[in-house]
């Protein structure tokens, strides 16, 4: 397969120019090279970030914002055999859906998630999102935002994520081996992608484009506490010039959600029940 039969005939309605393009692209790459396609299912959110659902010829759900998650993970309860990636903004994970994205870095079931990281709610024009900095501007913060942002990938490993990333939209090359390695991660894999948003958050291209380098081969993947650190050299914000990492911070093997399931051994839709409907009826009634 070829990263090129993955595409569909719908019409691209991103801006031109859009880092989005750059993550369409390396997640054909990645799933063309793993050769997965034909058991792989992703879903999406709301937003800019979800119209992939439309340009990835896969199987898949176009989710509901804020809830890529749960439908996520449902789906890899229905079939723990199959691939599931899950696509969100950072307004879609980190506002709305931030429950479910701390207790899926706990639970640990075997899905990828993607997040678009452009600083704000983009298919609404802009708003500040929870990874939005600091005297950010626009018309919902017309003053300058007044919160500093957290940081996603310290929540992730405070919260038990056993293979946190970060990515950069426009290194693609970069990228598409990061998505290889959270697919083939047993447990949840969990990459911060930067994808600088040209129309509502300009100025970070340049300064991302200036500070992003790809960590050490020296950095320690099993260390937690290096892992902490090297999340901390950056905090989303753009006051200093600080240098901004990516590549894989962390990663360790933990007993993945379904593998202490026995009912999840085989696929349900595998092990064909044959339920006596009489028998049940009669019970209940
Ligand atoms: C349940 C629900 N809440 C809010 C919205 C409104 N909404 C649609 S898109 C969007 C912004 C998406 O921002 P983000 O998730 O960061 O993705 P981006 O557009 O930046 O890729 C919002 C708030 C919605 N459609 N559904
Ligand atoms: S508004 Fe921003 S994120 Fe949305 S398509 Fe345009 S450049 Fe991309």
């Amino acid at each position: 397969m070829k990263p090129e039969d993955l595409s569909t005939k719908e019409i691209n309605t991103w801006c031109p120019g859009c880092p989005n393009f750059g993550i369409l692209q390396a997640v054909k790459e990645a799933v063309a090279e793993l050769a997965i396609a034909s058991n792989t299912a992703i879903v999406t959110g709301i937003g800019c970030h979800a119209k992939i659902y439309d340009y990835l010829n896969l199987k898949a759900f176009y989710g509901i914002h804020g809830r890529v998650l749960p439908i996520a993970f449902g789906t890899k309860l229905g079939d723990p055999q199959m691939t599931v990636i899950g696509f969100g903004g950072d307004g879609d994970t980190y506002a709305e859906g931030m429950e479910h994205f701390i207790h899926h870095c706990r639970y640990n079931a075997d899905l990828t998630m993607l997040v678009h990281n452009n600083q704000v709610f983009s298919l609404t024009t802009g708003q500040f999102t929870p990874t939005t900095e600091k005297g950010f501007k626009d018309g919902s913060s017309p003053l300058g935002l007044g919160e500093k942002p957290f940081n996603p990938l310290v929540l992730a490993l405070a919260a038990g994520a056993t293979f946190v990333a970060r990515g950069y939209a426009l290194n693609v090359p970069h990228l598409k081996e990061l998505i290889k390695k959270a697919i083939l991660h047993k447990g949840f894999s969990f990459i911060d992608i930067l994808q600088p948003c040209i129309v509502y958050h300009k100025h970070s291209l340049p300064y991302l484009n200036k500070n992003v380098y790809q960590i050490e081969k020296t950095h320690d993947l099993g260390n937690l506490n290096q892992a902490l650190a090297k999340a901390r050299e950056w905090d989303y914000s753009y006051e200093k010039d600080s240098k901004v990492p990516i590549g894989v911070f962390y990663q360790k093997q933990r007993p993945t959600f379904e593998s202490q399931w026995p009912q999840l051994k085989k696929p349900w839709h595998i092990v064909g029940r044959k339920p006596d409907w009489a028998k049940i009826i009669k019970e209940f009634k």
